[in-house]
């Protein structure tokens, strides 16, 4: 199996095929045909209903299809599994999921031992491929499409666990032929640790977008703030005692981004790590601090927008809570 980045011979063929019937009666459907879609786990690669192609046209679809892939190496052409519990992301004309189902790292703490050993970016009817060597996976449910260097146009952004060392976050480029590897957090040390993201944002107030995580949320739950710098992922700050995620559950958004305080830096509302209470953190300036805390009746099972001002907290137990997340005076940093 190829390793590294590369473009699927294959799916050219789809492409060239792709262009002969834009444009005729072929009608796009099934995975990958809403747009509109930002995140959806079953949705995929584009296909096209042949019911609906008249026969010329799909006897020339056959052909290219037949060409390309019998001119092409037989391991390059072959179509990449996708990861079964891997969501589809979209942005900017992109679209990226998981790919190579494997074993070969047993954590499990999204809720089975089956990870990742690449990913695939859609654009224009090309796909994109980047496969990992065997001693890494990535340890995720989808790949983050999001502008972390500010140029306009997205990076992926995926969780990319060591055998060895254990979980960091990694940063590809995608350019016009091929997924370039650009830059990766250190690696928390150890296999079996892991790191959830938060998301991507002005978060210093700076103007510079970075990327918040929270490193071990099953253990300190340390949530730092990371800056892209050469082929780096430098952290700028971190403070411990907070998570994003429940162990084994394939749920990967216990946190939510908003400005609680309006200071027009966005914050991160997340449960503290024994879920016991709602937090807001701040890192405007660099500086982590925690700026509210709201404590809960239960253990907080998931988080999400509400409103203008609040979230829903879902607990353990099965109820259900609207929290107002807004502070409405400049605070007091707690550290
Ligand atoms: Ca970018
Ligand atoms: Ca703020």
């Amino acid at each position: 199996m190829m390793r590294g980045s590369a473009v699927i011979s294959g799916f050219e063929g789809r492409r060239f095929a792709s262009e002969i019937v834009k444009g005729t009666v072929c009608r796009r459907s099934g995975r990958g045909a809403s747009a509109d879609d930002t995140t959806d786990r079953r949705r995929g690669e584009p296909r096209w209903d042949a019911r609906s192609c008249p026969p010329l046209i799909l006897l020339v679809l056959s052909l290219a299809l037949s060409f390309a892939i019998a001119s092409t190496d037989p391991a390059s052409a072959q179509v990449p599994e996708r990861l079964p519990d891997g969501e589809v992301t979209r942005a900017a004309g992109l679209s990226a999921w998981l790919v190579d189902p494997t074993l070969r790292y047993a954590h499990g703490v999204l809720g089975d031992a089956v990870e990742a050993g690449g990913f695939a970016v859609e654009r224009d009817g090309m796909i994109l491929l980047h496969r990992l060597d065997p001693d890494a996976v990535f340890e995720d449910r989808r790949v983050r499409l999001d502008d972390l260097d500010g140029d306009g146009e997205p990076e992926a952004i995926v969780v990319k666990s060591r055998l060895d060392t254990g979980a960091a976050l990694a940063v590809y480029r995608i350019g016009a032929d091929g997924i370039v590897p650009h830059a990766e957090s250190p690696a928390i040390g150890q296999p079996n640790r892991w790191i959830n993201p938060v998301g991507v944002g002005n978060f210093t107030g700076t103007g510079e977008r970075m990327v918040a995580a929270v490193v071990t949320p099953h253990l300190a739950g340390s949530l730092r703030l990371y800056r892209l710098s050469g082929s780096a992922l430098v952290e700028v700050a971190r403070i411990d005692g907070y998570t994003n995620h429940v162990i084994g559950s394939r749920n990967l958004d216990l946190a939510v981004v908003r400005d609680v305080d309006g200071d027009g830096t966005p914050d991160i509302v997340l449960p503290t790590r024994d879920r016991g209470s709602v937090a807001a953190v701040t890192f405007r300036a660099g500086v982590a601090a925690e700026i509210a805390r709201t404590p809960m009746e239960g253990r907080v099972s998931m988080i999400q927008e509400a409103g203008p001002g609040t979230v829903r907290v879902a607990t353990e137990g099965g109820g259900t809570t609207i929290v107002d997340t807004t502070v409405s005076r400049p605070p007091t940093p707690k550290r």
